[in-house]
């Protein structure tokens, strides 16, 4: 009997451990627990591009793109007042060396505008060997990090070789990968010796659990006696002796200290882009008229109300939303490199050409299975089931126009052309 119990056991125990490593892959993609109206209608990325995809350890690489940040921003996230930028990668793989927002150094947090688009790029430095996915990431205080598209990064070498030099304002150097490690280790050992006896000692003398119940029904001179408050006293004495030559030490060694530079850093200058900036320039404008999301199908069939005012015909060429791209087939011809996971370049189809000043409704549809895999489709069950993003509209010559899209859609659970 025992012996089954024990086989059982260990069975479960196998099972657990199997299924952990089987869904391990997928846990590179966080983005994908997140609610889908949090990815469609927060930060809509476009543009993003990983300057390599495979570098060498103190190789240097850029991560770039462009967000618009959605007008009909929900309510239950925080304003991206306090937002910052930055990478999402299984902890520090590259090192970022720099950002920018615009033109603008930025490796502070920053204030958003809704409704404004902006272009970032961060610079990174491969540190860690291996194969990893990098997001671009926003993170807003209040929201959480809201991920962006990412991208599997080969880095070859090892990580031993890996250097991380900065000038300071004195004009020394330092590689900050090494810089200091050694008093890290002289504050922190000695106080997890500490530690360490002092647990050792209370579990060997009458065990922690039984001390504490004596103290807890108050006597404490039961455990607690002369010897240990002596102890006590010098451990306190010594400490506090530390603090105070740790402190003079320091601030011999290096007289002259900044803190760390803390604080918004504003105010920032949004981009114009193609469109959705609206300066009064040439813009597409649209307008969801209603839309239908067939659960079984992974299909969103909307009507748009498009205005062309531009001075050329205009085609819809290309649907974001939360980093995945639905491509209409015949406006590109050939594939983008992007990655394939948010990639659909055969996702959406549209056929009208709107001419120039021309307002037109018209019927599109973006069906693809990465709408399950990637869990937008749980928009049906969200309850707001409202979908956001960002339509590109293309002219002959290749011109692109941006257009903000959003609003609610109904969602059907059978498969056919009921109504
Ligand atoms: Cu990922």
């Amino acid at each position: 009997m025992k012996k089954l119990v024990k086989l059982a056991a260990i069975g479960a125990a196998a099972a657990v451990a199997a299924t952990l490593g089987a869904v391990a892959p997928a846990s590179a993609h966080g983005e994908k627990s997140q609610q889908a109206f949090l990815r469609m209608r927060t930060l809509n990325w476009y543009d993003v591009q990983w300057s390599k995809t495979s570098v060498n350890v103190n190789e240097d690489m850029v991560l770039s793109g462009k967000i618009h940040v959605f007008s009909a921003w929900p309510q239950a996230v925080a304003n991206p007042r306090v937002s910052f930028l930055n990478a999402g990668e299984p902890g520090p793989v590259l090192v970022r060396t720099a950002q920018f927002i615009g033109e603008q150094f930025a490796p502070r947090s920053v204030s958003l505008e809704i409704g404004k688009d902006y272009a970032f790029s961060v610079n990174l430095r491969g540190r860690r060997a291996g194969r990893w996915h990098v997001h671009a990431q926003i993170n807003v205080e209040g929201g959480g990090p809201i991920i962006g598209p990412g991208q599997w990064i080969e880095i070859k070498g090892d990580m031993k070789d890996f250097t991380d030099p900065v000038t300071l304002l004195d004009g020394s150097t330092v590689d900050l990968e090494h810089f200091g490690i050694s008093r890290v280790y002289a504050w922190h050992l000695p106080w997890m010796a500490v530690g360490a006896a002092w647990i050792l000692f209370w579990f060997i003398r009458k065990g922690i659990i039984a001390s504490y119940m004596k103290v807890a029904e108050g006597r404490p001179e039961a455990v607690i006696g002369d010897d240990d408050r002596r102890i006590g006293a010098i451990v306190l004495a010594l400490t506090i002796l530390a603090t105070i030559v740790g402190y003079a030490v320091t601030n011999s060694t290096f007289p002259r200290t900044i803190p760390l530079q803390a604080g918004l850093q504003k105010p920032l200058t949004p981009i114009e882009t193609e469109g959705t900036a609206g300066v009064g320039k040439e813009q597409v404008t649209t307008e969801l008229n209603g839309g239908v999301y067939k659960v079984p199908g992974r299909e969103l069939t909307i009507n748009v109300k498009v205005k062309n005012g531009t001075s050329q015909p205009v085609r819809l060429g290309e649907y974001t939303a939360a980093g995945l791209r639905f491509l209409n087939p015949s406006v590109f011809t050939t594939k983008p490199d992007f990655p394939d996971y948010l990639l659909a370049d055969r996702g959406l189809s549209n056929d009208d050409t709107i001419a120039p000043g021309e307002s037109k409704e018209i019927v599109v549809k973006i069906q693809d299975a990465r709408w399950d895999i990637e869990r937008l489709s749980d928009l049906a069950y969200d309850t707001d089931s409202q979908i956001g993003g960002l339509l590109f509209f293309f002219t002959p010559d290749g011109k692109r126009f941006a257009a903000e899209i959003g609003g609610p859609v109904i969602p059907k659970f059978v498969a056919g052309d009921m109504p």
